[in-house]
């Protein structure tokens, strides 16, 4: 676990440091990219959920990792919305493309409560996990009701 949070760390730095152009192979990459990060974020995501609503035991250790990894996967997907990515079939809706101001103040907007959650995560206290992930879940909500296709 600690070798690949590792890597994780490492590529999110990398995703940082390198500028979205030219990143991608194919435009097709860049779905499967911004897909992939978001599947282990929300894997990442879940197991707070769980000792969130109870229905796991609240690990402090366990979610300071999860929320590290979710906090690293929250600054990755973006590079992936390239405008030639618009033709590529997947969940994103047309609203997206055609707001994509707002679109990408949502996903500051979750980076920035990620980041809190990582903060709050390592505090080791449940009641302020469940305030974070409650704060974080609804940045995530608010994108999918306006932009991602049931
Ligand atoms: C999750 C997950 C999401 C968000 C969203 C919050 O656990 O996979 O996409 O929370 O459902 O409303």
């Amino acid at each position: 676990m600690k070798k690949v949070f590792h890597v994780v760390i490492a590529v999110a730095a990398l995703a940082a440091a390198v500028p979205a152009m030219a990143q991608f192979q194919k435009p097709e990459d860049a779905v499967k990219y911004r897909q992939s990060s978001f599947f282990v974020m929300a894997q990442h995501f879940g197991r707070l959920g769980a000792m969130a609503s109870g229905k796991a035991p609240f690990d402090a250790k366990a979610a300071a990792d999860n929320a590290s990894v979710v906090e690293a996967m929250s600054k990755l997907p973006w590079a992936g919305f390239m405008a030639n990515t618009e033709s590529v079939k997947s969940g994103a809706k047309p609203e997206m493309w055609t707001e994509k101001a707002k679109f990408d103040q949502g996903a500051e907007k979750l980076q920035a409560e990620a980041s809190k959650l990582a903060a709050a995560a390592k505090m080791g206290n449940l009641d302020a996990l469940k305030t974070a992930f409650a704060d974080t879940a609804g940045t995530c909500k608010a994108c999918h009701d306006n932009y991602k296709a049931k």
